[in-house]
C-alpha cells in the first residue's frame, strides 16, 4: 500500500528541505517506499478535514490505509518499525539505544535549536533580542558540545546509520547558517555525511522540487 504524506504545498523554508516532512520523506526513501503527497496550504492545515488527520492543523501527516499519523517523530519510528534492521537495529538493546537517540534529538536537542530559531525569525525587532540571542546561542552550544563529546570519532550515534541519525541531522540542519555547527567540526562532518546519503538527496530533491514547481 502506498501511503500519502501531507507537506506544504509553498513551504516557508523555500525549498532548503528545514520543513518537518523532509524526515519523513527521507525515511521513506531510506526503505525504498515510494510515497504519493497531499499538498496542501496554510489554510487547508485548519480545516476540519485536515485535522482529523492531526488535531495541531500542521505537516507532515501520513496515511497508510486505516491508519492515519501526525508528528514526524511517531511517522518515522513507524516506518522504521515496519523495515526492521534497515533503520533500526535488530537487536534490542541496540534497538532501545537507538530510540533513545531519536527522543534525544527531538526532545533534548531540537528544543533549544527550535527557540533559538524562532528568534531569529520572530524577536529581531525588540529591545531585548541580541541579549536573548546571546542566551539562546549558548544553550544551543551546550547541546552540540554534548553530542560532540558522544560522538567523538563516531560515524552514526549508535553503530550503523538509524533512525536515530535520520532524526538528528533534520534537527540540526535547522541551525544551518548560523555558524553553530561549523564551531563542533565532528557534528559538522557527521551533518555531511548524512546529507551525501543517496536516500538524502533523493528526498531533498522531491521537496525543492515541490516548492519550484509552486
Ligand atoms: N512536533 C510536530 C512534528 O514533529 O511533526 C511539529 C510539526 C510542525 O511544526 N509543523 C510545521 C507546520 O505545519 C511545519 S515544520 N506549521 C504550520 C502551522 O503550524 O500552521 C516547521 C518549520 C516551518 C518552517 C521552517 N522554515 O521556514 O525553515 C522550518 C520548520
Amino acid at each position: 500500500m502506498i501511503p500519502t504524506v501531507t507537506v506544504f504545498e509553498r513551504s516557508p523554508d523555500r525549498g532548503r528541505g528545514l520543513a518537518r516532512d523532509m524526515r519523513v520523506r527521507w525515511a521513506l526513501e531510506e526503505v525504498g517506499q515510494p510515497y504519493n503527497l497531499r499538498l496542501a496550504s496554510f489554510a487547508a492545515l485548519k480545516e476540519p478535514a485536515h485535522r482529523v488527520r492531526n488535531p495541531f492543523g500542521q505537516i507532515p501527516t501520513y496515511e497508510e490505509g486505516d491508519l492515519t499519523l501526525f508528528e514526524s517523530g511517531a511517522i518515522v519510528l513507524h516506518i522504521a518499525e515496519r523495515h526492521p534492521g534497515v533503520l533500526l537495529p535488530e537487536d534490542p538493546n541496540a534497538r532501545a539505544r537507538a530510540i533513545a537517540w531519536l527522543f534525544a534529538a527531538l526532545n533534548t536537542v531540537e528544543l533549544p535549536i527550535v527557540e533559538y530559531s524562532m528568534a531569529t525569525i520572530l524577536e529581531r525587532d525588540k529591545s531585548w533580542y541580541a541579549e536573548r540571542l546571546v542566551m539562546l546561542e549558548e544553550r544551543c552550544r551546550v547541546r552540540l558540545g554534548e553530542l560532540s563529546v558522544h560522538l567523538g570519532n563516531k560515524e552514526w550515534l549508535e553503530g550503523a546509520f538509524s533512525a536515530a541519525d535520520l532524526m538528528m541531522v533534520t534537527v540540526l540542519r535547522r541551525l544551518e547558517g548560523s555558524g553553530l555547527i561549523e564551531e563542533s567540526p565532528n557534528v559538522a562532518a557527521y551533518v555531511a555525511r548524512g546529507e551525501a546519503r543517496p536516500a538524502y538527496k533523493r528526498a531533498f530533491a522531491a521537496q525543492r522540487e515541490v516548492f519550484e514547481s509552486h
